[in-house]
């Protein structure tokens, strides 16, 4: 469901990417898309401008420096920022009483909370081998207590038993009382999502509350909520204080927007998130990962680091000093194809690349392959001493000897002549670069 707003953030930031320096009218220009491409996917705009606002502060402070780039920084600020509007230090589900510890479920109607209620009783007893009874006090619509008793059954957990009449404050009494004698450590309590008017709603979870005290208060929210996202929570967090959210539908296409909105304006963690219909689909919210998707991006610092713990810092003083004379040649250049194998190849740097979307396709087209930087190798091992060092000589028998030693054939020779032409033009240009942009502006093909 993130993929929209992770789409417009990636071609942002494709624009950013490259540039070695970021003026403030280029963070002005990207952080104007970034607040259109939150917006879009249904960010709240009070939420959507206070994140502008913080990114600003830090990419202009100096932290920006010390950065991998600037390009690469900034894109790092966003996604920080956005995983620090998303990330709470209280997610875990709060056990902290006498059992039975109450949960209780409310959101609007059809967002899911019967099932979300079967899918956590599933997980708590399987993963935290936790003895659970589930209660329905939704009597508003039909059938709705027989359609968690037959989730209680798919899940091999207790449901409370029917009594036909029994109205929500009742059956509250009643299924603590169960809860208790029963010995169950939680019992997980479903309500329902539509009376004849909201105030109605909230006045029963109010009652409901009162009887059960519960240690979670969870709104269930469906992901692909709009702009209604925030009144919704914000409604149901002044009428019964909620503790945290469930969100549902992320396997939608929903934009994305709900999440951060909801988390931003009650202040409450997202603590889980419904990836389908079955029991078992409900994960752990991350809010790093999240974060991550709504980039599009993979981890661009740990890529960076990667490849600084890569380099073998003596060979990368020995190029530093080359490149500040502008020299590159096919030893230097073996130098690098060899760094890139040890970086473990193009695939593996693909996952960690931001866009990667992109990229990978045109390296789809491209039809590269990793055994490439071997034949690469080859090539250049099979040139004489001062082939290496003085690539103008290449000739046409040349390359055809070339050719035969290396087992390639002479267009593949002519591309890594191009290869290493361009970059030694580059490296003229850019004599003088420290070690991190050597790497950065390195292109393989
Ligand atoms: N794809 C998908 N469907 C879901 C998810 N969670 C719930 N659903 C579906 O959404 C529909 C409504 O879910 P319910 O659990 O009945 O919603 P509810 O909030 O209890 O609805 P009311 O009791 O009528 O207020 C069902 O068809 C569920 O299977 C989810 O995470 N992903
Ligand atoms: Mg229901």
């Amino acid at each position: 469901m993130f993929n929209k707003l992770s789409d417009s953030l990636t071609s942002t930031f494709a624009r950013l990417r490259g540039k070695g320096i970021i003026t403030e009218t280029d963070l002005n220009d990207a952080l104007r898309e970034v607040r259109v491409a939150l917006l879009e996917a249904d960010v709240a705009l009070p939420v959507a401008k206070d994140l502008i606002a913080r990114i600003k502060e830090k990419a202009l402070g100096e932290e920006i420096i010390r950065s991998v780039s600037p390009a690469q920084m900034v894109i790092k600020i966003v996604q920080d920022e956005l995983t620090a509007i998303l990330k709470s230090d209280n997610q875990a589900l709060n056990l902290n009483a006498t059992p039975p510890v109450v949960f209780l479920m409310c959101g609007i109607q059809g967002s899911g909370k019967t099932t979300s209620s079967g899918k956590l009783a599933a997980r708590l007893k399987n993963k935290q081998n936790k003895k659970i009874l589930l209660a329905s006090v939704d009597v508003a619509r039909p059938a709705a207590q027989e359609q968690l008793a037959t989730l209680g059954k798919q899940a091999s957990v207790d449901t409370l038993p029917i009594i036909a009449g029994q109205q929500p404050l009742d059956i509250t009494k009643r299924a603590m009382t169960e809860a208790k004698l029963g010995g169950y450590d939680i019992l997980i309590i479903d309500t329902a999502g539509r009376l004849h008017t909201d105030a109605d709603l909230m006045e029963e979870l109010r009652g409901i509350k009162r009887l059960s005290n519960p240690t979670e208060i969870l709104l269930v929210a469906d992901s692909l909520t709009g702009q209604d996202a925030v009144n919704l929570a914000q409604e149901f967090n002044n009428a019964v204080g909620i503790t945290g959210l469930i969100l549902t539908r992320v396997d939608g296409d929903g934009r994305g927007g709900a999440a951060l909105s909801m988390r931003a304006i009650t202040g409450q963690p997202i603590k889980f998130i419904g990836v389908g219909e079955k029991l078992d689909q409900l994960e752990e919210f991350h809010a790093e990962r999240i974060a991550s998707r709504i980039l599009g991006m993979g981890d661009v610092v740990s890529l960076v680091e990667k490849a600084l713990e890569n380099v073998d810092q003596e060979q990368a003083e020995k190029m530093a000093k080359r490149l500040k004379k502008g020299q590159f040649d096919f030893n230097d250049l073996a130098d690098q194809i060899g760094q890139m194998k040890k970086m473990g190849g193009m695939s593996s740097m693909l996952n960690m690349l931001p866009g990667m979307g992109a990229m990978k396709q045109k390296i789809a087209e491209a039809n590269v392959d990793e055994k490439i930087f071997d034949r690469q190798l080859a090539i250049i091992r099979s040139m004489t001493k001062k082939e290496r060092t003085d690539p103008k000589m290449l000739n046409a028998s040349r390359k055809r000897r070339i050719a035969a030693g290396s087992g390639t054939q002479v267009p593949e020779i002519n591309k890594l002549v191009k290869m290493q032409m361009e970059m030694h033009n580059m490296m003229k240009k850019f004599g003088g670069m420290d070690k991190k942009s050597l790497l950065r502006n390195f292109k393989p093909f």
